[in-house]
């Protein structure tokens, strides 16, 4: 017996992991399942000094607004358990995020009638669009928390979008202003490359030709 080759056989992948039949509906085509937490990200980890932090809301709205974190961690908070899927064909199952569900943060905003996107603003000069309508959807939300702990810096400290059902840079980490829009305009993904939309179970990953991603691309990125 090669003991070595009964060994390797053995030993579990450390980044991905078999998909239980019972579960299998919920990965999405041509994704992966992780335990692990993959970052990926633009540029540099930002640093804050978080009394000066605040989020800026701006575009169509009666009035342009501000929210420190103090005044934003008052706010009803809620918690979300769902499933993200990253475009670089990682799926993660049954994260919990705490933080404000955006259906809640809305109607506080003045928001005009016209408007029907957002432009999420976020650090590193990062951009995602989304229409109004999907971030209403229940689960939408600013997070503050992930597994019950502050984000680390990494995964977005102190705050980041979470939009589970469309693919994960939709959910820009260090999140800045919230931009109301009448007409959509595409974000930093979605001008190179990427789907406007971005459903993962449609695999709406690019909007033109496939951008040749490698299969294990996530696989050589730094993890929690
Ligand atoms: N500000 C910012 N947010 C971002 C990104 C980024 O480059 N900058 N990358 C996006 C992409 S492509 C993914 S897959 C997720 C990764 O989040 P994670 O590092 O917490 O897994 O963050 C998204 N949010
Ligand atoms: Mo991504």
């Amino acid at each position: 017996m090669n003991n070595k080759a009964e060994r390797l056989k053995k030993a579990k992948p450390i980044t991905q992991v078999e998909v239980d039949a019972a579960l299998a509906h919920r990965l999405p085509p041509g994704q992966a399942l992780t335990e692990r937490f993959p970052i990926l990200h633009e540029g540099e980890v930002p640093n804050y000094s978080l009394p000066d932090w605040r989020l800026r809301i701006f575009g169509e709205v009666e009035n342009e607004m501000e929210f420190s974190l103090e005044q934003l961690q008052t706010m009803k908070q809620s918690q979300v358990l769902c499933d993200i899927h990253c475009v670089t064909r990682w799926s993660k199952f049954d994260t919990t995020w705490d933080g404000i569900l955006f259906k809640d943060l809305l109607p506080l905003l003045g928001v005009k009638p016209e408007a029907r996107y957002v432009m999420i603003h976020a650090d590193n000069d990062y951009e995602t669009n989304l229409p109004i309508e999907d971030m209403l959807n229940d689960n939408v939300l600013l997070a503050f928390l992930f597994d019950g702990e502050p984000l680390t810096p990494k995964h977005g400290y102190p705050l980041r979008l979470v939009v589970p059902h469309l693919y994960f840079w939709k959910s820009a980490k260090w999140i800045t202003g919230i931009e109301f829009m009448k007409e959509d305009r595409p974000g930093f993904w979605e001008r190179n490359g990427f789907h406007n939309v971005a459903d993962p179970f449609r695999e709406e990953r690019f909007s033109g030709e496939d951008l040749g991603l490698p299969e294990d691309l996530w696989k050589d990125v730094d993890f929690d």
